[in-house]
């Protein structure tokens, strides 16, 4: 844990006492702490680590304890249970411009109000007028920055920052006269990555013909309004809230420029100081490279990114692997895998219907896979256990079961249905189903729906308990996040993977964009591991079958090749898998006991 993140933990404390209106000196240690902290030049967890004596001049003994705590444990129970003591909506709302913890608190205790939308609803029925603190002017001004919160996120999900990219590049595209040459993605967004701050464009244009080009974008009826305006670089914010940066570039410089604004960042600067020792600079205009005994330096000349990292002796990176994990030097070694495509899929697992919270029935489901192209469906609804969900008793799933063995007659020659369930992981770990239902499917996801307030230790032994199940076939959103949304329950992921290993227990990547959980960042070394994964559209109506290539994406993020996949393989090659896992498992548990 690192300094700033003590600095934070201790500054949302105080944030929290002070939205609970406890005592101000109270509140001032915890702000004093921070500040102190993130000033600090030596590393906290080092000196805790190196059981050097912790002495921090300006803070009390309790924090000192609290810190420790914090560096050996990675969490803070006191900070755990104020987290629980106050709605989150309240942290909410301390986002919204000139909404500090004081007013927040009053807003929560005069009007039970602890989100952005109860917020917005008190302003639209009048209801926060005569308040001490909230007169007329105050009001007027929530109400701006409540409109600002809304549009301004801060970041947006993949497929929304998408569609805001593809609408302005097709209307830039389309512009009357033919003024642009090229015109490219680039940023977080070519990358890939699960959420976007903003959009980052390249663009080259004509000859004289910039006039034209910026009289068309000043047009486009989706921006609310221009930030900057240059001759290289433009910034736009667009109706939906999100940004844009436009770089306008020579056509002769486009790659280079291409290349600087994907990033990342990282990758950028582990390029630039590799290559510097080698003569190379490298930035948007270009690579340069001085001889030696030479004053003029060279530009050398790329016509696309694969002759750019052609230069360096090094093998064409996908933007999605431009992170920063080893991507340089896999690339001057050979080592960039064949990354996994769309097209690699041959089936689908994760599919809800109206058997539980599905919207569409199991046949519409089948047909869509079918024209897809799909050769394989799995069939997996919610358990018992999902009240919310109208999960399935085990009565109810035996009747899914002889209805999908009928359906797999009528669709004998077009598709094979495997039979399954997403079963909850319930506090203890244990399925939802007994062995002997269980043992009539196919396959099982298990998958935590519940009880997220575990500690990081329960949370992970609750799930490597579901792992050596003989039944689980793999573990459905791992670590349970909704993007933008909610945070992932705390999870030893490394320990999850080293058992989903042993006991060869597949991981989902769970494809919808709010998820994309398993977390990329995670997949390499699952991967390392021999851990398999199956990209799952975890799909409740026929479109959400689609959203698989959001997974793909990921998944290439994390290094995965088509072997990797599990729904890569043939119908039959995975009903093999399904049953020799399961084997594999009851004799592994056998000889364990
Ligand atoms: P985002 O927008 O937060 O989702 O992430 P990015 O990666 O799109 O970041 P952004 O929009 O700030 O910049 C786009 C790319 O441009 C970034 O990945 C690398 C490059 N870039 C921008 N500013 C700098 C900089 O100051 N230094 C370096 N090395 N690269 C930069
Ligand atoms: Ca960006
Ligand atoms: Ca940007
Ligand atoms: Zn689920």
């Amino acid at each position: 844990m690192t300094n700033a993140e003590i600095a934070e933990v201790f500054e949302h404390i105080a944030e929290i006492l002070e939205i609970k209106g406890e005592n101000p000196f109270k509140i001032r240690a915890y702000l004093n702490a921070s500040a102190v902290i993130s000033r600090l030049g030596e590393s906290l967890s080092d000196i805790i680590i190196e059981r050097k004596n912790l002495n921090i001049p300006g803070i009390g003994k309790d924090l000192h304890l609290k810190i420790k705590e914090l560096v050996e444990t990675g969490s803070l129970a006191y900070y755990d249970e104020l987290l629980k003591s106050v709605p989150d909506g309240l942290f909410e709302l301390l986002k919204i411009r000139g909404l500090g913890p004081k007013k927040a608190r009053l807003l929560y205790e005069n009007f039970n109000i602890k989100s952005a939308a109860d917020l917005e609803n008190a302003l639209k029925s009048n209801k926060l007028k005569d308040i001490h603190g909230f007169g007329e002017k105050s009001i007027e001004n929530l109400k701006k920055s409540l409109e600002e919160f809304n549009i301004f996120k801060t970041r947006f999900l993949y497929p929304d920052a998408l569609n805001q990219a593809l609408m302005l590049e097709y209307y830039l595209k389309n512009t009357p006269q033919k003024i642009i040459y090229d015109i490219q993605t680039a940023g977080s967004l070519r990358r890939k990555m699960e959420t976007v701050g903003d959009i980052d464009m390249v663009l080259s244009v004509a000859a004289g013909k910039e006039p034209q080009f910026f009289d068309r974008l000043f047009k486009y009826p989706e921006i609310l309004r221009t930030e900057s305006s240059g001759e290289t670089k433009t910034s736009i914010i667009l109706k939906s809230g999100i940004h844009a940066d436009l770089r306008l570039v020579p056509y002769e410089d486009f790659v280079y420029a291409l290349h600087h604004f994907t990033g990342s960042k990282m990758h950028n600067e582990e390029l630039r100081s590799l290559e510097k020792a080698n003569g190379y600079k490298i930035n948007e205009y270009g690579i340069f490279k001085r001889n030696k005994n030479e004053i003029k330096t060279n530009k050398i000349k790329v016509n696309d990114e694969k002759e750019f990292y052609g230069v360096f002796g090094m093998q064409y990176i996908p933007p999605e692997l431009r992170e920063g994990t080893g991507e340089l030097d896999a690339a001057l070694n050979g080592g960039i895998p064949v990354l996994i495509e769309e097209r690699d899929l041959r089936g689908v697992f994760h599919i809800h219907t109206t058997y539980t919270d599905g919207k569409e029935s199991m046949e519409a489901m089948v047909e869509e896979c079918i024209k897809l192209g799909y050769e394989y469906i799995g069939i997996s609804d919610h358990s018992v256990s999902a009240h919310y969900a109208n999960g399935l008793s085990a009565d109810e799933l035996e009747s899914q079961i002889e209805y999908i063995e009928r359906l797999n007659k009528k669709y004998a020659d077009k598709i094979k249905i495997f039979k399954g369930v997403e079963s909850d992981i319930l506090p203890d770990g244990s399925l939802d189903y007994d062995d002997k239902t269980l043992s009539k499917l196919d396959f099982v996801i298990a998958s935590v729906h519940s009880n997220f307030n575990m500690t990081e230790s329960l949370m992970t032994e609750r799930i490597v308990k579901a792992i050596k199940n003989p039944y689980t076939t793999m573990i459905g959103h791992l670590t349970g996040r909704l993007l933008l949304e909610r945070k992932e329950y705390p999870l030893n992921v490394g320990r999850i993977l080293d058992s989903a290993s042993e006991y060869k227990t597949v991981i989902e990547l769970n494809a919808n964009p709010k998820r994309l959980d398993i977390d990329w960042r995670h997949i390499k070394s699952a991967l390392s591991k021999n851990v398999m994964l199956s990209i799952n559209p975890d799909a409740h109506k026929t479109e959400g079958i689609r959203l698989v290539n959001y997974g793909v994406g990921i998944a290439r993020k994390g290094w995965a090749k088509k072997s990797d996949i599990l729904n890569t393989r043939s119908a039959s090659k995975v009903y093999d898998i399904l049953r020799s896992m399961r084997d594999f498992k009851k004799e592994k548990v056998k000889r364990s006991k």
